[in-house]
């Protein structure tokens, strides 16, 4: 598939082999989700190949999509991990020419997740999570859960995040407490 290959090339080019190699695995990751939860492949791919694209960029060209683009200000307040998806689907955007707004939601998500995922945005956050280099301790449960309950992956995921960013002593991102209400508690 011609624009396939021409993503891949993009993507690539944007990124260091070891990122550019995590890229590949998603996808692959993200084509079994979709297969097994009857998402349009395609789209998976496409998510999946550009969802850290604007990873290794400055904080200043994120800084300055922000301000570009208008998004809430209280954005400038946080950093890379929350910028490269939130921001970044701003960048695959305008300079991908990707305008599939599923899309763009997906990349936006996929870092904090959201109070309301479609299935697309459901399979990428758990493909990037699970991809096959992926180890930590509860891997191979979150693995199957995966396929076996979508939605309680999602929920498994942002909690066990929680607790790791609450145990490294980091912000937590409004958004990821959010997901957490929304997926992670009964
Ligand atoms: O880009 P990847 O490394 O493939 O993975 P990712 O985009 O899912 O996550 C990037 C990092 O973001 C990961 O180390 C966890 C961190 N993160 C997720 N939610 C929050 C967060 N960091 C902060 N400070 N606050 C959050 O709410
Ligand atoms: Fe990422
Ligand atoms: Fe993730
Ligand atoms: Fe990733």
């Amino acid at each position: 598939n011609g624009s396939r290959e021409e993503l891949v090339e993009k993507v690539k080019a944007a990124l260091s082999d070891k990122r550019f190699q995590h890229v590949l695995r998603v996808e692959e990751m993200a084509i079994k989700l979709a297969d097994q939860w009857q998402v349009d492949k395609e789209l998976a791919s496409i998510t999946a190949l550009t969802h850290d694209y604007a990873k290794e960029r400055s904080d200043i060209d994120f800084l300055n999509k922000i301000s570009e683009k208008k998004l809430d200000t209280d954005l400038k307040n946080w950093g890379n991990n929350v910028w490269h998806g939130v921001v970044g689907a701003e960048m695959v955007k305008d300079e991908l020419g990707i305008n599939h707004e599923d899309i763009l939601n997906a990349i936006r998500q996929h870092t904090t997740g959201g109070v309301t995922m479609t299935k697309l945005s459901q399979v990428l956050y758990m493909a990037d999570y699970i991809e096959e280099a992926r180890d930590f301790p509860g891997i191979d449960e979150v693995r199957a859960l995966a396929f076996k309950d979508l939605a309680a992956s999602v929920g498994w995921q942002t909690a066990h995040t929680l607790a790791y960013l609450v145990d490294k002593q980091v912000k937590i991102y409004p958004g990821t407490l959010l997901t957490y209400n929304a997926w992670s508690v009964k």
